[in-house]
């Protein structure tokens, strides 16, 4: 159940996550808890799509242990410590003192990244060739950085304007470095498999328990929440592109008359239905084997 919630102390919550507070643990730990919920046009919607939240945690967890060779991370684990109601769908992670940005790493050009290049020629004070059309691919990849805005819509930023809110230079040039690899590594990966990563967002942390390798990635990693993920058949040059994930309930929720002001309209059956769909074949494609063996390894 999306509604399923945990007896332990809230830490933070956003759109479709919550973290809490897990003692017991023999280092400061969290647990990370991913729902069931799903937004569209930034509206979060009524109706939850069963197993969304267990298919995102199982693709962090692929994407952190595929990535540990690039930079730590803050899985400790998806079952000890992590209690049967949320099972699946919940990770135990290391306390982090996290970092002011967001890392945003874009390998094509849409979205937001699209509408700055158009308005000014550059991204995030990154300057792009001229002529560049709708969705091109960027090679190399660029270091996108914004603001971690409290409500509204994150704010681009130069690197040296994130540099200057970490307060430490060199670090947030290491911070660029490595997103930039975790990106390329996953976006080679992706590709294999038949599915284009636009651009992807993270989350860094400083863990002050461990001096030798302070720097640690943390938050979800990868998933479709935090990514966009393209179907590499019917990629086109020139246009937008159909989210892997969600454009089936966009492109019903826009045949439905939404004005895409919230609230969000609940969701049919049908449209429910074929979205888990989507979400357990992104799973399937990506991690490379089949959804239930997530189930089997969390189950308790
Ligand atoms: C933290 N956020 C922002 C989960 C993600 N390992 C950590 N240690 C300390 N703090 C955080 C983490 C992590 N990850 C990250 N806030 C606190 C995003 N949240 C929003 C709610 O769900």
């Amino acid at each position: 159940m999306s509604t399923t919630t945990v007896d332990l102390p809230l830490v933070a919550s956003g759109k479709v996550r919550e973290l809490y507070e897990l003692s017991g643990s023999p280092q400061p730990a969290l647990l990370m808890v991913a729902s069931d919920r799903i937004s569209t046009y930034d509206a979060v919607h009524p109706t939850p799509i069963p197993d969304k939240g267990k298919v995102l945690t199982g693709l962090s967890v692929f994407w952190f242990a595929h990535t540990a060779h690039i930079v730590a991370n803050h899985l400790i684990s998806a079952t000890e410590g992590v209690p049967d109601a949320v099972r699946g769908r919940a990770l135990a992670v290391k306390r982090l003192e996290m970092l002011p940005v967001e890392c945003v790493v874009r390998g094509y050009l849409t979205g937001s990244g699209w509408k700055d290049y158009q308005a000014s020629g550059s991204v995030s004070g990154v300057a792009l060739p001229a002529g560049l059309r709708e969705s091109a691919r960027l090679d190399p990849p660029i270091f996108t950085p914004s603001t971690k805005a409290t409500s509204g819509h994150d704010e681009a930023i130069s690197i040296e304007q994130a540099a200057e809110l970490v307060g430490d230079s060199d670090l947030m040039h290491q911070v660029a470095e490595v997103s930039i690899a975790l990106y390329s590594f996953a976006a080679a990966h992706a590709l294999e498999r038949g599915v284009i990563l636009a651009d992807t967002k993270f989350e860094f942390g400083i863990d002050t328990n461990d001096p030798s390798r302070p720097l640690v990635l943390g938050d979800e990693v990868l998933t479709p929440d935090s990514s966009r993920y393209w179907p590499a058949d019917g990629y086109e040059l020139g246009r937008s592109q159909p989210s892997l994930d969600k454009q089936y309930v966009r492109d019903w929720a826009t045949a439905s008359g939404w004005d895409r002001m919230p609230p969000a309209p609940a969701i049919p059956d049908e449209v429910v239905e074929g979205t888990r769909e989507r979400y357990i074949d992104a799973y399937e494609r990506i991690a490379g084997e089949p959804f239930s063996a997530w189930l089997t390894r969390t189950s308790a």
